[in-house]
């Protein structure tokens, strides 16, 4: 699935000017107000940015990786709590559902996740359970024609304007690893469910994450996404895998949008009688970090089109998201370098974004995690 070239090439102009000219001037406000205003969610709506990766056939609009790759990209020229209304809806939230939901489960959600009516959080982390997920402890036990889920999620994104939650819990608590995990889809809204106030951050302000909290939460035994018990731990790997490389475009394009600050900055700023980008340590800088933008952006849509080409791509993912989210903290470090003292004053944007950015290292796999699923594969492939 993809949209053909010419109106996808309107649609990512469209994205691009709205960004100038409606998110950019919004970012004070938001980091002032901790919130995305109302209004501009709602043009996130009639734009149909919710349903960018759900397919035609549910009301999306069915872009394929690399186009979505794109879209996130110019979409995260803005501050990145913007991207994070849909990030979930669009990302690791409803692409479970997509890959493996069962016919009746995609009608229930998908349509409404489409349109914006509805957004979805992907619940995965919990308080012991963060790199090593396999190691989950919320439990989801079959009584009759329901499931009972109890347990804590935690940091889960959106979740407090969630319709549709991507839970993984252990269907079989005898087995310990990933086998006896299974996903379900489940309306927040079900008894048993609190959705807990929202963390504070270093960063980010106006996204919300929270704990969710199951207390013999009763589910019909029809939200087990795909119908099948066991299968929860491998669809949350396979939707991060997507994922990683949806995150390493959101990575590209803010690091566009804090390279264009240095550079305007460096072009501004006069000491010893001229530009400081007239000085070469201060050039330095700045193709250090085209370099590194420009190397990110190659290898995100690279492995983008491989996705799209079918391949298996977890490896290549992981290499995106170690290296864009690890260029991303260089650059936003270099641009306040670039600010001197300016840098580090709140009234500068690079102040905002070097916290901003400090996420990227850690959520969807730290980089940690990221070496240590490409170094596996290359020993694994040697020794095969
Ligand atoms: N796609 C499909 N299946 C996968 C997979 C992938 N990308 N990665 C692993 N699997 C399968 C393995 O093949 C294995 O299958 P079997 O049970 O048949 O042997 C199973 O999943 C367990 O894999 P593995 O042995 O590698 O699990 P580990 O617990 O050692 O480690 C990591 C898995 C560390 C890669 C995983 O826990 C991880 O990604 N952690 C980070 C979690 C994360 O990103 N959290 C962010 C939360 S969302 S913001």
């Amino acid at each position: 699935m993809a949209l053909d070239q010419e109106t996808f090439a309107q649609m990512k102009e469209t994205v691009s000017r709205w960004v100038r000219e409606r998110l950019v001037p919004a970012e004070d406000t938001v980091e002032e107000t901790n919130e995305v205003p109302e209004e501009i969610i709602q043009e996130m709506r009639e734009m149909g940015l919710f349903g960018l990766s759900i397919p035609e056939e549910y009301g999306g609009i069915g872009l394929n990786m690399e186009q979505e790759c794109e879209i996130i990209h110019e979409l995260c020229q803005a501050s990145l709590s913007f991207r994070s209304v849909i990030g979930t809806t669009v990302g690791i939230g409803s692409q479970g559902l997509v890959m493996t939901g069962t016919e009746e489960q995609k009608q229930q959600y998908l349509p409404r996740l489409a349109t914006g009516e509805i957004s979805s959080s992907f619940c995965l982390t919990e308080p012991d359970a963060g790199s090593d997920a396999a190691s989950l402890r919320t439990t989801a036990i079959r009584d009759g024609d329901e499931y009972v889920l109890n347990g804590t999620k935690r940091y889960i994104t959106n979740a407090l304007r969630a319709g549709m939650l991507t839970v993984m819990a252990r269907t079989d608590p005898d087995k310990k690893g990933a086998s006896g995990v299974s996903a379900f889809v489940v309306d927040p809204k079900t008894p048993g469910i609190t959705i807990a106030k929202a963390d504070d951050k270093m960063g980010q302000r106006g996204t919300k994450t929270s704990d969710v909290i199951f207390e013999d939460c009763r589910v019909p035994a029809s939200t087990l996404l795909g119908g099948e018990e066991g299968q929860g731990f491998y669809t949350a790997m396979k939707v991060l895998d997507r994922g990683r490389l949806h995150l390493s475009s959101v990575s590209t394009g803010i690091s566009e949008r804090i390279l264009q600050e240095g550079v305007n900055y460096a072009a501004e700023r006069k000491q010893f009688g001229k530009a400081i980008g007239e000085f070469q340590l201060v050039q330095a800088m700045l193709a250090d970090s085209q370099a590194d933008l420009y190397a990110g952006k190659s290898m995100t849509l690279d492995a983008a089109r491989r996705f799209d080409a079918g391949e298996e791509i977890s490896m290549l993912a992981a290499c995106c998201k170690m290296f864009t989210t690890e260029a991303a903290g260089r650059i936003a470090d270099k641009a306040v370098q670039i600010h001197g003292g300016a840098g580090y004053m709140s009234e500068y944007k690079v102040e905002r974004f070097y916290r901003d950015v400090r996420l990227l290292r850690l959520y969807e796999g730290t980089t940690q995690i990221q070496q240590m699923v490409i170094g596996r594969s290359l020993i694994k492939a040697a020794s095969a």
